[in-house]
């Protein structure tokens, strides 16, 4: 089945008690049981829901998965892989990620013994210099947050591969539209289905696919035991969203390219980083192992000033200023006051994420309209 087909049949199916085409929501915490332990295969909510259950399907569908599971958020999904590790256990992660992830990396589950180096991927050597004998996963994003550096995912994950690693990929830039890592060797394929794949702005949502029936085990039972579901509500939401992620996704990277390369031939503007232009250092990495390039992009100005970064933020009339990406309006986002405040400032620069550093989330709307909003903020500063 091809992918514009996968997101709106793959592995669903109408409701059986009435031929509904689209799965109700069983808004029920709990199922009436005949005799203790007699019941038809549903006992709580926790545990299963049949709305679920049916976007667990069609998210397992579309990353050509056998397995999916989804959550209250994409934090969530990720607490769920983490908790696979115990003490001492060592985890490889990029050094450009979701301000959160890293927050949860280093706040969180450093605390409880777990130790992290972050790398840059840009050299997947980096990743196998980086094994000690404690080492148990990589987790890569690509492309990454908010720098949109593209990792080779079949070169790390054959690195994994020899050294007996798990390989996550935070796949939430991309979608499965773009590529889908667990194809390339990649063991877990994460999201935050609050983005693309529910692609409304109306939820907040994580979402875990794998293959491996054991591995696929070990995470139900965490989500189970430890509890971060979604509800049924956002469960049929996010199917909703879903059936129409391949036909979003192509007007995101049609508009993605045409906002990435009026930015770059803007005089006010210093560097565009979005994988689809030739300037893009990782660019045949990402023409290689990239169907398309997607919405996502950042760049930052001449002017490296906070306030430069402000006054453009503060005018824009199209774009909304908020935190988030992945929905059919255009956002706009400054990285170092908002999504990825919670890495301390000398981390932040030495990456990159500089004063003057923009992303934007390309939507949907007319590219005109997009163009025409950042080149009279850009006539401002
Ligand atoms: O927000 P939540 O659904 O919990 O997902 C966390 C997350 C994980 N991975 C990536 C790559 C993400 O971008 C995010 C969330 N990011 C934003 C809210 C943001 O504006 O970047």
């Amino acid at each position: 089945m091809k992918f514009n087909t996968k997101v709106i049949h793959g592995k669903q199916q109408h409701e059986p008690a009435t031929g509904s085409v689209m799965v109700p929501i069983y808004q029920t915490s709990t199922y009436a049981q005949s005799s203790p332990g007699k019941h038809k295969g549903y006992e709580y909510s926790r545990g299963e829901n049949p709305t679920r259950d049916a976007l667990e399907n069609a998210f397992a569908a579309i990353e050509n998965a056998k397995h999916g599971l989804a959550f209250g958020s994409g934090l969530a999904a990720i607490d769920c892989v983490i908790r696979l590790f115990s003490p001492n256990d060592h985890i490889i992660a990029g050094d450009d990620l979701y301000g959160g992830t890293y927050r949860m990396f280093t706040k969180i589950f450093s605390k409880y013994g777990l130790t992290f180096s972050f790398v840059d991927m840009n050299n997947p050597e980096n990743v196998a210099k980086a094994i000690t004998k404690n080492t148990k996963m990589i987790w890569l994003e690509t492309p990454t947050n908010p720098l949109l550096k593209v990792t080779d995912i079949e070169a790390v994950t054959k690195i994994a591969k020899e050294n007996n690693l798990i390989t996550a990929v935070d796949n939430t830039f991309a979608t499965p539209y773009i590529h889908n890592p667990l194809d390339l060797g990649a063991d877990i394929v994460m999201h935050s289905a609050t983005k693309y794949l529910g692609g409304h702005s109306d939820l907040v949502m994580g979402a875990l696919m794998v293959n491996d029936n054991a591995l696929h085990q070990q995470l139900k039972f965490i989500q189970f035991a430890a509890g971060a579901i979604t509800g049924p509500m956002d469960s049929f939401l996010a199917l909703r969203g879903v059936k129409t992620l391949a036909i979003r996704m192509e007007r995101h990277s049609e508009n993605g390219m045409k906002v990435a390369t009026f930015l770059e031939n803007h005089p006010k503007v210093a560097e565009v980083f979005y994988p689809g232009l030739t300037s893009h250092p990782n660019y045949e990495v990402a023409k290689k192992q990239m169907r398309s390039f997607g919405g996502m992009l950042s760049f930052k100005l001449k002017d490296n000033s906070q306030a430069a970064a402000f006054k453009l933020l503060e005018n824009l009339n199209v774009f909304t200023l908020a935190e988030s990406l992945g929905g059919v309006e255009s956002l706009a986002n400054h990285p170092s006051t908002m999504t990825h405040a919670s890495i301390p400032e000398p981390e932040r620069l030495k990456i990159g994420i500089t004063e003057s550093l923009i992303r934007l989330s390309v939507g949907i709307e007319d590219a005109t309209d997009l163009i025409a909003d950042l080149e009279q903020v850009l006539e401002m500063i």
